[in-house]
């Protein structure tokens, strides 16, 4: 009933209407998954980002996919993790809902994430999947365009903790 799915894999080869970054709020790149898209983009990309002199967290920008298979990129900051009383839950959900704003915007069909803030923001896993896909649900049905969202977890246990909020 909810087009969500969640697959293990690398967001840089994924072939979808746009791919979700999970940026700084200086949209000028760094590690992760965010250096893997700049990387797999190519230059151009940096060039596009630097035109948004950074944005704030929880908010997203928009631009094309350059080198990657997807037509978009969607870059967003997702919260540093300070213990959970900063608004991190909030700020997560936001990232969610106005990344997939942006694709609908688009007229993106189909959309895919990786796992916002769990890596080098250090927000807690199971309390992440469970804001994103709860994210997600509530926003589908309110969608114009967009129907279907991936989540493309890059190791086990992140894979393991957003297909268990599935069902
Ligand atoms: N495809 C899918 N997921 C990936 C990939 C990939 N190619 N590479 C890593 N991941 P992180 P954050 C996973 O640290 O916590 C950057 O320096 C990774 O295993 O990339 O939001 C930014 O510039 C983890 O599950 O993002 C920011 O400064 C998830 O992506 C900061 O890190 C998110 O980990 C953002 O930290």
């Amino acid at each position: 009933m909810h087009n969500i799915n969640v697959i293990k894999g690398d967001i840089t080869k994924v072939k979808v209407d746009a791919i979700v970054n999970a940026a700084n709020t200086t949209l000028m790149g760094g590690g992760g998954v965010d250096g893997a898209i700049h990387r797999a983009a190519g230059p151009a990309l940096y060039n596009a980002c630097e035109k948004f002199h950074g944005c704030p967290t929880g908010e997203a920008r928009i631009t094309g996919g350059f080198n990657l298979p997807a037509e978009f990129i969607i870059h967003t900051p997702g919260p540093v993790w300070h213990g959970g009383d900063n608004g991190e839950d909030q700020l997560l959900a936001n990232s969610y809902q106005n990344s997939l704003q942006l694709a609908d915007q688009h007229l993106c069909r189909t959309v895919a994430f990786p796992s916002i803030s769990t890596g080098v923001y250090a927000f807690p896993l199971q309390r992440a999947a469970k804001i994103a896909i709860a994210t997600i649900k509530n926003f589908l049905p309110t969608a114009n365009y967009v129907d279907q969202v991936t989540m493309v977890c890059f190791d086990d246990r992140t894979f393991a903790a957003y297909q268990s909020q599935l069902y």
